[in-house]
């Protein structure tokens, strides 16, 4: 039989995915055998890469959305010249290797973002055809386009079922995303069986009415078609397009069709089938014809001349338009935490009181004044949230120009947007909601840390003083369940230079989120608060013996103090330490942090509108709590607060309770 190097690179694919799965024992081999086609027809013909520039800026971005068919990518990586070596697919899953159960940013070379929990990827794509838009928006000339790349998914019937997905989806069809493209692997079957147990839905109706152009190909192995689809999905720049493919999970083997090719390795037997039914040269495991790696050296050659035509581009632009070209790079340096410090202008806010959530939005402006690269918004919360940019436009699909980004109500695919635009590079992104609404994007906001990408979320109306809206509205539990996110940076400032502080580590992150928690309310300037607060907790009123401890963060810090007036009074010492950042304060070494908690002295109260649950650890034994252990309730914010005991006697009070 004799095969054209396409259909030898395809089988490759297959061979090579259905191995790495049955050698690990463990993955999901269905997929990758159905959608082999596709993905070697987009990334041979269609997709601008070059493996030796992995970080070029105007690379075409390709997102595994469907996570779980990793062998897939890790088959593609390693055919397409990325350092995915053959060991590394031979290490398929296993500790420490290049090649994890699903796509993980930075742990393989040419992975754009993590993918696994189903709709992400879709929705972190949309976020980088929004980068890309605005971005080529900024800075592409009529005679030197710098910035058009596409970014393509891959996506399945999973994918399509997710909530976020419509979110996300909806979005890039209002927005008229034109270099957005997914191919969807509709193959109709999921782990449980045949999707018309729980799907019966017209998904391209569906894409239709999000304002997408849509394409179906019945034949998943008809690569002409498949070309074909793509190439007219590309060349219409007003609307993001979905094409929907017709595949067989499982394809080629005896279980083809069937949901037991969805997670588990195929079987000897039937990968001898597979084999055989390609006509496979050989059926050593991880056999690739050197004819092969041959034909893929010519494509690589060819993607690597379009990248040098790029950087021919790059240079003429940098000659003809020198100040774009340095406005440019100054968006993509990582910013130092000593700027910020020096810029005293930033840190003075007067000392009236005033919300956190309005300093943040004076910072937010202040900000991007200085800064060419702010992008940002919330989901349907601008005012409330105060994180529009004064005298910048709306982004919209007449002008992606804009830098104020208009999420709709729609918390989670915001999250996963904010971290493709992150992923895309040369922006700080931000995006906001009330604190509470946290639960409605902690999935996405999870593999921000997973993924160490700088995401600022600002999550407003932070405690019971959010009022007569009522528990439904005032967070308890979402702090507690930030700090439990690792590489999570939480940040509950307790006035204007502890806000600044705040918003100094979001700016400089370079490998966590950071969630600046603020309150509704308006909150006194303190006289101590300072810069220090960047490491997590400082002392912020402090005596010369302390008796006791009192712990506090944002809007319960003044009251700390106010307690420790009281009991001065009484001939009792208190230290107030601000803890705006539990995160932050575990990364000091143990001086600093014997410093501001001596071990021995273990008298101790929290004071937060929160959950008491995280404060266990450095409260002890031997302390005490003045923190929100049920709902709240609707009234006016300062009546909560007297309610719930959030008062300085009743400080001082628990105070005496424990000495
Ligand atoms: C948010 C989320 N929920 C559940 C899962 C577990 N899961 C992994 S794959 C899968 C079914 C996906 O079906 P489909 O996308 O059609 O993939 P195929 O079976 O065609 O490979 C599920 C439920 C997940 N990865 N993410
Ligand atoms: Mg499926």
């Amino acid at each position: 039989m004799t095969q054209n190097l396409n259909q030898k690179a395809v089988n490759t694919i297959r061979a090579l995915s259905a191995d790495m799965v049955q050698k690990a024992n463990s993955g999901h081999p269905g997929k990758p055998l159905g959608s082999a086609p596709m993905a070697y027809t987009l990334w041979s013909k269609h997709l601008n890469i070059d493996p030796k520039n992995t970080n070029w800026m105007n690379r075409d971005r390709f997102v595994l959305s469907a996570g779980h068919a990793s062998a897939l990518i890790y088959s593609l990586l390693h055919l397409f010249g990325y350092d995915v070596t053959m060991d590394d697919i031979k290490q398929f899953r296993q500790w420490g290797s290049r090649t994890p159960g699903h796509p993980e940013y930075m742990d393989t070379d040419g992975v754009e973002t993590t993918t696994g929990p189903l709709g992400a990827g879709l929705s972190n794509a949309v976020g980088m055809a929004m980068a890309q838009a605005h971005i080529g928006a900024k800075y592409n000339k009529d005679d030197l386009a710098l910035f058009d790349n596409y970014t393509y998914v891959l996506a399945g019937d999973g994918c399509m079922m997710e909530g976020i997905t419509s979110e996300a989806s909806s979005l890039a069809g209002t927005l008229g995303l034109g270099r957005l493209i997914i191919l969807y692997d509709s193959n109709s079957i999921t782990i449980e069986g045949s999707t018309d147990l729980a799907f019966k839905e017209n998904v391209r109706k569906r894409y239709e009415a999000y304002g997408f152009e849509t394409f179906l190909v019945e034949d998943g192995n008809d690569m002409d078609a498949i070309d074909k689809a793509i190439t007219q999905a590309k060349s219409n720049l007003n609307q993001p397009s979905l094409i929907e493919i017709r595949t067989q999970i499982g394809a080629m083997t005896p279980l083809a069709g069937s949901a037991k090719t969805h997670g588990a390795p195929l079987g000897d037997d039937n990968i001898k089938a597979l084999k055989e039914a390609m006509g496979y040269p050989s059926l050593e495991p991880f056999y690739v014809e050197p004819a092969v790696y041959e034909h893929m050296d010519v494509l690589l050659e060819e993607k690597h001349k379009t990248y040098l035509s790029w950087e021919t581009k790059l240079e003429a632009y940098k000659e003809k338009y020198p100040e774009d070209y340095a406005k440019w790079v100054e968006d993509n340096r990582d910013l130092t935490v000593d700027e910020f410090i020096e810029d005293k202008a930033l840190w003075d806010f007067g000392d009236k009181p005033v919300a956190t959530r309005s300093l943040s939005g004076i910072v937010i402006n202040r900000l991007n004044k200085k800064y060419n690269n702010m992008f940002g918004g919330s989901a349907d919360l601008a005012g409330s949230t105060m994180t529009m940019m004064d005298g910048e436009d709306s982004y919209s699909e007449e002008n992606y120009a804009g830098k104020n980004l208009h999420f709709g109500v729609r918390e989670h695919a915001m999250a996963a947007i904010g971290n493709g635009i992150v992923l895309y590079g040369g922006l700080k992104a931000y995006v906001a909601t009330f604190f509470v609404f946290t639960d409605f994007l902690k999935p996405m906001a999870r593999l921000s840390s997973i993924m160490g990408v700088p995401l600022t979320y600002v999550l407003t109306h932070d405690s019971i003083g959010v009022g007569e809206d009522g528990p439904t509205h005032e967070p308890i539990e979402q702090l507690t369940m930030l700090r439990a996110q690792p590489n999570f940076i939480e940040f509950r400032p307790a006035d204007g230079v502890e806000t600044m502080a705040g918003w100094t580590v979001a700016m400089t992150s370079l490998d966590a989120p950071v969630g600046l928690i603020l309150s509704r309310q308006n909150l006194p300037q303190l006289e101590n608060s300072s810069p220090e607060a960047l490491k997590g907790a400082y002392i912020i009123d402090d005596v010369e013996n302390p008796d006791v401890l009192l712990l506090a963060s944002g809007s319960e810090v003044s009251l700390a103090i106010d307690a420790k007036a009281k009991l001065a009074e009484e001939n009792i010492q208190a230290r107030v330490i601000s803890m705006p950042s539990f995160e932050l304060f575990e990364r000091q070494d143990e001086a600093y942090k014997e410093k501001v908690l001596p071990k021995n002295l273990r008298k101790r109260v929290a004071i937060e509108a929160g959950s008491s649950v995280s404060w266990g650890k450095y409260v002890g034994l031997d302390g005490n709590y003045v923190t929100m252990d049920r709902y709240g309730a609707s009234a006016p914010g300062d009546i909560l607060f007297k309610e719930f005991g959030f008062t300085v006697d009743n400080v001082v009070s628990k105070v005496k309770e424990i000495l």
